[in-house]
């Protein structure tokens, strides 16, 4: 099942690219950056892994970040992604990428795209990686400075395929970035957006109704509510389900816990993906082994779950 499993062509919709910063190659950015890191090895970073929500995940992800600053960096950083992607039959990927981590810390946001570009080409290329990158906004911070982010990046039109909107959820509401979205659709931009990961389904009803989203990001939340579940089921919109990232970050408590099968099962396009694999203890197929191991995926399902990623692209 596990090699079966591996070899399905499959796509990842929802992969934070600074999220797969591996602690080895964040020391070894480090290090080629003269950064002072707060942990004094691999190890100390490593258990630091422990999280007992998003936030506390979303501190120790902003303090790795810190380590990427040249474009070669990102270009490292999106490489080996890359190279995972092509080990796990991933055969297209739409990356996210948080421009105002970088740019914040004064990072050219030319140096961010060229470097991930260069990357994503040579995977076209080299590995046979088909990709679009996902610009995203931070909700943590406010909406004038998503909105600053976007026009700086609307001369790099080319570069990204749709925006989204990411960072702690509860208390930053989706309704808060209409505008910022209202301007990307103008300028011909698809949107997605993280929603019902830790916030209540009211945050999927305006992911869709206000940004026009056309897919949601985690999105599991929505089980609480049957009329969203069913709106879900007949617009066939995609939910980019992230089953390791659920269970370190305690939206379940255990892996038998998860709904993924059960909204398959009800009709909802659900998708498997890893988030943020460096920091949650895996890729796609390990995301794949573990809902066999703890739910009980059939080859039948785990199918289903990959044409979904497929049918759910936005570059086709
Ligand atoms: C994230 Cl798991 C998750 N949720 C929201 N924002 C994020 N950024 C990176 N990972
Ligand atoms: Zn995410």
């Amino acid at each position: 099942m596990y090699d079966w499993l591996n070899a399905l062509p499959k796509a990842e919709l929802h992969l934070h690219l600074e999220g797969s910063l591996e602690p080895e190659l964040l020391f070894q950015l480090a290090q080629r950056n003269g950064v002072a890191l707060p942990w004094p090895d691999i190890d100390a970073l490593r258990g630091a892994y422990d999280y007992g929500n998003l936030q506390e995940f979303l501190d120790l992800y902003y303090l790795g970040a810190d380590v990427l600053r040249t474009e070669q960096d990102f270009y490292d950083l999106t490489w080996a992604y890359l190279l995972k992607c092509h080990e796990q039959n991933v055969v297209h990927t739409e990356p996210f990428f948080d421009p105002q981590t970088h740019t914040d810390r004064g990072v050219p946001l030319e140096a961010v795209l060229d470097g991930i570009g260069q990357a994503l080409e040579d995977g076209r290329k080299k590995l046979g990686v088909e990709s679009g990158l996902i610009l995203s906004f931070l909700r943590h911070l406010p909406e004038a400075q998503a909105m600053r982010t976007l026009e700086t990046a609307l001369p790099y039109r080319d570069a990204f395929i749709a925006v989204g909107l990411d960072s702690s959820e509860k208390g930053f509401p989706p309704r808060l970035f209409q505008r910022v979205f209202d301007r990307a659709r103008a300028e011909g931009l698809p949107a997605v957006a993280h929603a019902g990961e830790e916030g209540p389904p009211e945050y999927i009803w305006e992911a869709l109704d206000l940004l026009k989203v056309l897919r949601i990001d985690h999105g599991v939340r929505a089980a609480e509510d049957p009329r969203l579940i069913a709106r879900l089921i007949d617009e066939q919109i995609p939910l980019t389900v992230c089953p390791l990232s659920n269970i370190r970050l305690r939206v379940f408590e255990h892996m038998r816990h998860h709904n993924i099968l059960s909204l398959l099962d009800a009709g909802v396009k659900v998708t498997v993906n890893s988030d943020d694999p460096a920091y949650f203890g895996g890729y796609v197929n390990e995301n794949f082994h573990a809902l066999y191991e703890h739910l009980g995926m059939t080859r039948e399902q785990a199918q289903a779950l990959a044409d979904n990623s497929l049918d759910a692209r936005i570059v086709k």
